[in-house]
């Protein structure tokens, strides 16, 4: 057994593709979320553990600490984007809720696990951000800003973790298309939720992300890497984005084709 990894909003996207991952890759996996039907799937399929935490419940992320008795991988995923409006049109309650789960969600778990984390012979904390903790852009403010805050919070505990054997990992994706991130963006619209992706050859899965994180964390103990920015190669930059066909494929006689001007249905 490589460990025991937890693995925070695990019931779906990039959450539920790195439990998969790193119970394939031998860990003993403690897969939370908020919603326990979602989870119990996750690990009913993946073999994981599932304990059903609401991050922002102080006294269930204690719960949560008190439930384990190892802990040498924490998966910081939790969070998400609400709202796409401009600063100054911004819903305060969704900027609270976003702070809430993606900075003090991550601060809550991090600090109830650091025992755990500390206590093995060398504990890893990866915490999924975004390309939005180190750019801005319009209508992602609230995101951005939350992202920001938890791209603070990791370079900071790696700062006041140095001298003991804790790595501190930041995974920062760009542009990844999984089934809620978008539509819980844009409440539920499914039209601009696929608008958002419409043309882009190959968005980045959450299979791609859990493979980041499964690269980083299965690195020797010695190796961290501090700051992973990972982006679909259509995506040099948020907002330089090639919308059209990209990709080699394999014809029906399994030869490569280079991407036509039609983009393949
Ligand atoms: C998701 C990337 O571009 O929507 O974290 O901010 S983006």
């Amino acid at each position: 057994m490589a460990g025991t990894a937890v693995v925070t909003g695990a019931s779906s996207g990039i959450g539920a593709a790195t439990v998969r991952r790193l119970a394939k890759d031998g860990y003993d996996v403690v897969a939370v979320a908020r919603r326990a039907d979602r989870l119990r799937e996750v690990a009913r399929e993946t073999g994981a553990r599932a304990l059903p935490v609401d991050i922002t419940d102080a006294g269930a992320v204690r719960r949560l600490a008190d439930a384990l008795d190892a802990c040498d991988v924490l998966v910081n995923n939790a969070g998400g984007a609400l709202g796409a409006e401009s600063v100054a049109t911004a819903s305060v309650d969704d900027w609270e809720r976003m702070f809430s789960v993606n900075v003090l969600g991550t601060l809550r778990v991090t600090q109830a696990l650091l025992p755990l984390l500390r206590q093995g012979a060398g504990g890893t904390v990866v915490t999924i951000t975004s390309t939005a903790a180190f750019t801005t852009y319009e209508g992602g403010g609230g995101y951005s800003a939350a992202k920001h805050a938890e791209h603070a919070l990791s370079e900071t505990l790696r700062l006041e973790l140095c001298g003991e054997p804790v790595r501190v990992i930041e995974v920062a994706p760009g542009m990844v298309k999984t089934d809620e991130f978008a539509l819980n963006r844009l409440r539920g619209d499914a039209a601009k939720a696929a608008a958002l992706y419409e043309g882009v050859d190959h968005p980045l899965t959450a299979d791609d992300v859990a493979a980041c994180v499964a690269l980083a964390v299965g690195l020797p103990q010695h190796v961290n890497i501090d700051h992973l920015v990972v982006r679909p190669l259509a995506q040099a930059a948020q907002h330089r984005l090639h919308r059209g066909p990209l990709i080699h494929r394999k014809n029906e006689h399994g030869i490569e084709e280079r991407p036509t001007r039609e983009f393949p249905a």
